[in-house]
C-alpha cells in the first residue's frame, strides 16, 4: 500500500504573498510514515478536491483567530488575525470532521478545531484567565525545551500515543481553549487548569494539543507518537 497522504495547512503571509511551513511538521509526518501534502491558500472548490484526496489532516500553529467565529468582539490584547487562513482552516476542519478524516491539531490547530465545532477560546489568556494562578504559557526558552508540565487523562488517545501520564511540554500560546465544543473532551491539562489537549468523542481520530510537538520530537521521541497516531489513523482511513 502506498503511504497515506497527510494534508498540512500552511501559514499564509498576506504581505509577502507566501504560504510557509516549519519543517518540523512535514518531517514529523515523513518520519511517521506519511506523505505530506502542503495545502496553500486556494479557493473552496479546490479545497473540496483536496479533501477527496487526503487521508489525514494536520492543522498547524500560527497567529490569533478572528473572534467573530466564536461570537465575540476583539479584545484589546488580540494579536494579528489572518482572515484568509481562518476561513480556509475552519472550512477544512468542519469538512474533515464530516468525512471522519483523521485530524491532528497543533496549537492554533487545536483552537481552530474547537472553534469550528462550536467551542470558544480565550483571546488573551494572560488577562482573561480568572481561575487563580496562571503559569507562563509564552515561554522564554529554546522552542524545543519543555517549560511546564501537563497531565494526561488515563483513557485518552493522547495518553496511548505519548506513553506517560505527566511530562513537560514547550509552551508558546497567547490563546487557549475556554469552553470545549460538545463533540470534544479534555485530555490534557497544565497545573494551572489550562486545557492543553482535546479529542473527539464522535470521530475516529480528532486529536489536538496546545503545545508544539513538531519542535520537540527531535529531542523528545515521545512527541513523534502524535505524528504516528495521525499517520496510522490515516492508513486506516485510506483502506
Ligand atoms: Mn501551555
Amino acid at each position: 500500500m502506498s503511504r497515506p497522504i497527510v494534508g498540512i495547512t500552511c501559514d499564509y503571509d498576506l504581505e509577502k504573498g507566501t504560504s510557509q511551513l516549519h519543517s518540523g511538521y512535514y518531517e514529523g509526518v515523513l518520519k511517521a510514515g506519511g506523505l505530506p501534502f502542503l495545502i496553500p491558500n486556494m479557493d473552496k472548490e479546490s479545497i473540496s478536491d483536496v479533501l477527496d484526496n487526503i487521508d489525514g489532516l494536520l492543522l498547524t500553529g500560527g497567529q490569533d483567530v478572528e473572534p467573530a467565529y466564536f461570537g465575540e468582539s476583539p479584545h484589546p490584547k488580540l494579536g494579528f488575525v489572518n482572515p484568509i487562513r481562518d476561513e480556509l482552516e475552519i472550512y477544512l476542519c468542519k469538512e474533515a470532521i464530516k468525512k471522519d478524516i483523521p485530524i491532528l491539531g497543533i496549537c492554533r490547530g487545536v483552537q481552530i478545531m474547537n472553534i469550528a465545532m462550536g467551542g470558544t477560546i480565550y483571546q488573551d489568556l494572560d488577562s482573561q484567565w480568572d481561575r487563580g494562578m496562571l503559569l507562563k504559557h509564552s515561554q522564554s526558552a529554546p522552542r524545543w525545551y519543555g517549560t511546564h508540565e501537563v497531565g494526561l487523562v488515563e483513557s485518552s488517545i493522547l495518553k496511548k500515543l505519548i506513553g506517560t501520564e505527566k511530562f513537560r511540554v514547550n509552551s508558546f500560546h497567547h490563546q487557549a481553549i475556554k469552553e470545549i465544543a460538545p463533540c470534544f473532551r479534555e485530555t490534557a491539562q497544565s497545573e494551572d487548569g489550562v486545557i492543553e489537549g482535546i479529542e473527539s468523542i464522535t470521530n475516529t481520530f480528532a486529536v489536538g494539543v496546545q503545545w508544539h510537538p513538531e519542535r520537540m520530537w527531535d529531542t523528545d521521541k515521545r512527541m513523534l507518537g502524535l505524528f504516528m497516531g495521525l499517520v496510522n489513523a490515516a492508513k486506516l482511513y485510506k483502506k
